[in-house]
């Protein structure tokens, strides 16, 4: 397989397009190939390719991180990158920015462009740009505020109105470690998700928990439906399960 290079950068609040050098953007951008297949939505490199840093890639796709303002999506996102935790005041994002990170499933380097948006409400109109292009979503809520979790029937309408139909989805409950903060259950979050039909699992920003687990499994989802390869099946939620129980954590 050929490979790619990520670029690493943030976008304009206004430019949808601006610094998305990867999945269908890719196409456009940063390839030296002429050999590129799109499938649903996906590129992949059709022959040896070059680009000015340093991580190669196989497959590109883009993540983005939605949900209420004060959620953890910043902080989700820095663990998953950088392996830490943003303590100390809360700075709300404004407009959206985006971080590269490379997996590599089962022997394919899948690159992740993730996008973490804003959420208040001033933003939303920058948000819905971006939903269009996006191959995966993760809709978060804070298990410690029982109004961000009454909130994701609206931002499911919100996917159900701006994102592509078979976007991959799923709903995270972070701050699953606020053990005396908590306010919604996760027994409630699983109802919810079941309702919905998207997979479903809590997260912890601060602790770490399950927070690689939530992206290699949207990696792996898309990585399969990229590929469609017949010899192998997959099941975002079944993964999930199996991966949390192979652990031995905590599904909380
Ligand atoms: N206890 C705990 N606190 C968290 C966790 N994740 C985030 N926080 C805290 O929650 C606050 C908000 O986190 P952010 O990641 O900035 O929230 P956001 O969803 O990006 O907010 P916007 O950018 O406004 O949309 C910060 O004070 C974080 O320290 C977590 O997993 N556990
Ligand atoms: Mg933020």
């Amino acid at each position: 397989m050929s490979r790619k290079k990520t670029v690493k950068g943030k976008a304009a609040a206004s430019s949808p397009s601006a610094g998305s050098p990867t999945g269908k953007w890719a196409g456009r951008t940063a390839r030296s190939s002429p050999a590129i297949v799109p499938l649903n939505g996906v590129v992949h490199p059709g022959g040896p390719a070059v680009s000015s840093s340093s991580e190669f890639y196989d497959i590109a796709f883009k993540v983005m991180l939605v949900g209420d303002s004060g959620v953890g999506k910043t902080c989700l996102l820095v663990r998953f990158k950088d392996a830490a935790f943003l303590a100390g005041s809360f700075i709300s994002t404004v407009g959206i920015d985006f971080r590269n990170k490379v997996l590599t499933i089962d022997g394919v380097k899948v690159k992740l462009q993730i996008w973490d948006t804003a959420g208040q409400e001033r933003f939303r109109s920058v948000t819905h740009a971006y939903y269009r292009d996006a191959h995966a979503l993760l809709l978060l809520y804070d298990v410690t505020n029982k109004a961000s979790f009454d909130n994701i029937q609206t931002w499911l309408t919100e996917i159900h109105d701006y994102a592509q139909q078979d976007v991959v989805l799923m709903l995270l409950g972070n701050k699953a470690d606020a053990a005396q903060e908590r306010v919604v259950k996760r027994e409630d979050g699983e109802r919810l998700a079941k309702e919905f039909g998207v997979p479903f699992m809590e997260t912890s920003a601060r602790s770490g928990l399950n927070i690689d687990l939530a992206f290699t499994a949207v990696a792996k989802e898309l990585k399969h439906r990229s590929l469609k390869d017949p010899s192998e099946t997959f099941k975002l939620q079944e993964y999930v399960d199996k991966e949390m129980k192979s652990s031995g954590c905590c599904r909380a």
